[in-house]
C-alpha cells in the first residue's frame, strides 16, 4: 500500500474540475485518505516546489500555485505514486495521452490542474508539508 499527496490546482477548482478529477481517481480504485482546501502561502509555495528553485519558470509557478485555493489530497492504494501519474499524465499537455487528466483538460504547462508526487520520498515529504499530523480527523 502507498500513499500519494495530490494536489488540485487552482486552475482545477476554478474550472469545476474537482468531481472530474476525484471521480477519476476514484474510479481507477484509489482510496480518498484525507482532504484539505487551502490557499497556499508563498513560503509553503516555495517548500512544495524547493526543487525548481531557480529554474526560469520558478516565479511564474509560485505565483501561480498561489492564485487561489487547492484541494490537496492524500490517496493510497497498490502502487498509488506511479499509477496517480499516469493518470494526471506528462508534464507537457502536448505530450499528454488522451485519456489523462492533463491530456483531456490542460492546455499550458504552467496551469496543469493536478500535481501528484513522483516518488515515495516525494511523497512522504509532501504529505507532512500539507496535512502536518496537528489537525484532529474527529470531531
Ligand atoms: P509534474 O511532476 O508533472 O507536476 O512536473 P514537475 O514537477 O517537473 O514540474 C512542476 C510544475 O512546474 C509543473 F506542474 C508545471 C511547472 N513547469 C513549467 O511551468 N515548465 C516546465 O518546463 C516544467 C514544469
Amino acid at each position: 500500500m502507498e500513499k500519494t499527496l495530490v494536489l488540485i490546482k487552482p486552475d482545477g477548482v476554478r474550472r469545476k474540475l474537482v468531481g472530474e478529477i476525484i471521480g477519476r481517481l476514484e474510479k481507477k480504485g484509489l482510496d480518498l485518505e484525507k482532504a484539505r482546501m487551502l490557499v497556499l502561502s508563498r513560503a509553503k509555495a516555495e517548500e512544495h516546489y524547493r526543487d525548481h528553485r531557480g529554474k526560469d519558470f520558478y516565479e511564474e509557478l509560485i505565483q501561480y500555485i498561489t492564485s487561489g485555493p487547492v484541494l490537496a489530497m492524500v490517496w493510497s492504494g497498490r502502487n498509488a505514486i506511479a499509477l496517480t501519474r499516469r493518470l494526471v499524465g506528462d508534464t507537457n499537455p502536448h505530450e499528454a495521452l488522451p485519456g489523462t487528466i492533463r491530456g483531456d483538460f490542460a492546455l499550458t504547462t504552467t496551469e496543469n490542474l493536478v500535481h501528484a508526487s513522483d516518488s515515495p520520498q516525494a511523497a512522504q515529504r509532501e504529505i507532512a508539508l500539507f496535512f502536518s499530523g496537528e489537525e484532529d480527523d474527529r470531531f
